[in-house]
């Protein structure tokens, strides 16, 4: 076969140069496309490997401050010189070892039944250090529904961790009856105020129920300002997803808690509640503390995920017309039942 030869003219190369120079910006196009494509894939999957990556470094306070950073009971001096005992000592804070605490999770009613015995803990989940005044009158709220075995493994680790701490302290478990949408915030205003009819405690701390504290020195009594206690949580790789993030547990004063009117009664469902108690925080000219995340870490106890409530948005950004209208002073509910059990106070309540 004879192949003819074609002559590659001029005018062919021209024709060759400008048919290349027309499709250059579609080749540039795709290329563009593919790099985001591929930029993207590799955030996610970095996401994915470690959301922390990502998060937001914030200032904490250090672990050599934390003594001085402490709000004491105004009861405690004064009744230390009539008692004739000492005020207890710090030094669970010079806790230096950087040993990690865990849970345990096979619970048995037998753990529990022994633990007000072995512990000497009072009806209603009571202790206060017997040779020392503790230095700190906290009331623990704890926002309760459906989380039998989550309770209990709260409870058997929280008394023994609370009483090294040599805290005066009582847990309160606030159950909502069924019925409507689980409301948190609500709830842990509840709290509050049934808290203070049994004791007129100086430090509160909102905690939820799946959460453990990992690090003994992570003292449970309220700080200067406001305290995000649980800022080093695993489920968020040890790290904070957000600067604004204020859920989990927290510790305030009674006098900031009554500044801020409590929480908002308006949050059905999961979610906003504690953006919105951080926004009241901040609009009432309080700011938010940390301690130092090797100190402030949490193990979650798992659970499936809640599903978020789609009137979070909307009720976070209403919720500044409301600080002084909604909250601890227009707070309606019925006590449907309370008891003093032998490891908490349960009030049962309907909203
Ligand atoms: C946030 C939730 C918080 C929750 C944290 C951590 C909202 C409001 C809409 C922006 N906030 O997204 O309530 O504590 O995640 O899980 O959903």
């Amino acid at each position: 076969m004879v192949l003819k030869e074609r002559n590659f003219t001029e005018q062919d190369c021209h024709l060759y140069i400008i048919s290349l120079v027309s499709k250059m910006p579609n080749l540039f196009c795709q290329m563009v496309k593919k790099m985001i494509l591929i930029l993207l894939t590799v955030i996610i999957i970095t996401y994915c490997i470690h959301p922390g990556r990502f998060a937001h470094y914030y200032t904490f306070i250090k672990e050599e401050d934390m003594v001085h950073e402490l709000e004491e009971s105004p009861l405690a001096q004064k009744l230390s010189e009539t008692s004739g005992l000492p005020l207890c000592p710090w030094h669970i804070l010079n806790e230096s070892s950087y040993s990690l605490l865990y849970p345990k999770k096979n619970v048995t009613q037998c753990d529990l039944n022994e633990l007000s015995v072995k512990l000497d803990i009072k009806l209603g989940g009571t202790w206060k250090p017997s040779n020392c005044v503790s230095r700190f009158d906290v009331a623990i709220v704890v926002p309760y529904r459906n989380r039998q075995t989550q309770l209990e493994i709260f409870l058997l680790y929280m008394h023994s961790f609370l009483q090294k701490q040599m805290i005066n302290y009582r847990i309160l478990i606030i159950e909502q009856v069924e019925k409507k949408d689980f409301n948190r915030a609500k709830l842990l205003n509840i709290g509050y105020i049934e808290a203070l009819k049994l004791f007129p405690y100086h430090c509160f701390i909102f905690h939820d129920v799946d959460l453990i504290p990992q690090k003994q020195n992570n003292i449970y009594a309220c700080t200067h300002q406001p305290r995000h206690m649980s800022s080093s949580l695993n489920t968020f790789r040890y790290n904070l997803p957000y600067r604004g993030l204020f859920g989990g547990a927290v510790a305030i004063l009674k006098s900031q808690f009554e500044l801020v009117n409590g929480f908002s009664n308006m949050f059905f469902g999961w979610g906003g509640e504690d953006d919105d108690f951080q926004s009241r925080i901040n609009h009432k000219g309080l700011s938010i503390c940390r301690f130092s995340p090797r100190v402030s870490r949490y193990v979650m106890l798992t659970h499936s995920k809640e599903l978020p409530s789609e009137t979070r948005f909307s009720n976070l950004l209403a919720g500044k017309n409301r600080y002084d209208v909604d909250g601890i002073n227009t707070l309606v509910y019925t006590v449907r039942n309370s008891t003093f059990k032998p490891l908490y106070t349960w009030i049962l309540v309907d909203i």
